[in-house]
């Protein structure tokens, strides 16, 4: 099912714990985990050039996190505050003006989700934003969760396929994470799935600035989407 999703000004870009720790090498690995960035690279100019909102959340715990085995809990110890494995990939190119949540400060709780108290939806309903797209590590932890509150916060939530990937400890996690989702009412897309705003150089045309809503192409994006296997992440059509 082809879509057209359109980014403007009442989009935000939501970039899930895109960490060291989260890709293959670190602490607390996402199979091909670091598959995802050159994808969110291409939303990330997709939606600069939109002028839409950039977010990136980090997985930004203290040393003795509830989440820890040692501390009882079910990970290794990873995304430790001011660690190489909480730095956000290295490839991934975020914005200048991108704006950085942390979470899952507090020692003694957990959190899977970008919206941790009141604080981030209400900024980005004063900002305006009414649909979010989200992309990230892992599936079936932070992203899902981070689109589940999403939708309980009144956003639209548009999961985006090609950039997300999941842990999976049990087989199958990150395809019932996606269902989830989908049945509380994210849409899904990929990069073929949006309009791309037509690149002609300011010199010729002086109102290219606010390309946003005007001429439009797919140039190319059938092709990039292609890049990356989707296996399970095919696109899921809600029943009836
Ligand atoms: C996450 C497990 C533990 C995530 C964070 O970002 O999905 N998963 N902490
Ligand atoms: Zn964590």
């Amino acid at each position: 099912m082809e879509k057209d999703f359109s980014v403007g000004k009442t989009d935000a870009l939501i970039i899930v714990d895109v960490q060291r720790d989260f890709c293959p090498g670190g602490a607390l690995a996402v199979p091909e985990g670091d598959q995802v960035v050159p994808f969110l690279n291409e939303y990330i100019k997709l939606f600069k050039k939109a002028k839409a909102s950039i977010l990136a959340t980090r997985d930004w715990h203290p040393p003795n996190h509830i989440s820890f085995k040692a501390q009882g809990g079910t990970w290794p110890p990873h995304c430790v505050q001011n660690t190489t494995g909480a730095k956000f990939h290295p490839d991934l190119k975020l914005p200048k003006h991108t704006t950085v949540i942390s979470k899952a400060m507090n020692p003694q709780k957990d959190n899977y989700s970008g919206f941790e108290g009141a604080e981030p939806a209400n900024t980005l309903k004063n900002q305006g934003i009414v649909r979010v797209f989200v992309g990230g590590l892992a599936t079936d932890y932070c992203v899902k969760n981070t689109v589940l509150d999403a939708l309980k916060h009144d956003f639209q939530a548009v999961l985006l396929l090609d950039a997300v990937a999941g842990i999976n400890a049990e087989p199958g996690d990150d395809e019932k994470a996606i269902n989830k989702m989908i049945e509380r009412g994210a849409e899904q897309a990929t990069l073929a799935d949006f309009i791309y705003p037509l690149e002609i150089p300011s010199a010729i045309n002086p109102d290219a600035e606010g390309l946003g809503e005007k001429p439009l192409s797919k140039f190319e994006t059938k092709k990039k989407a292609r890049m990356r296997p989707r296996g399970p992440y095919k696109q899921i059509r809600k029943e009836g």
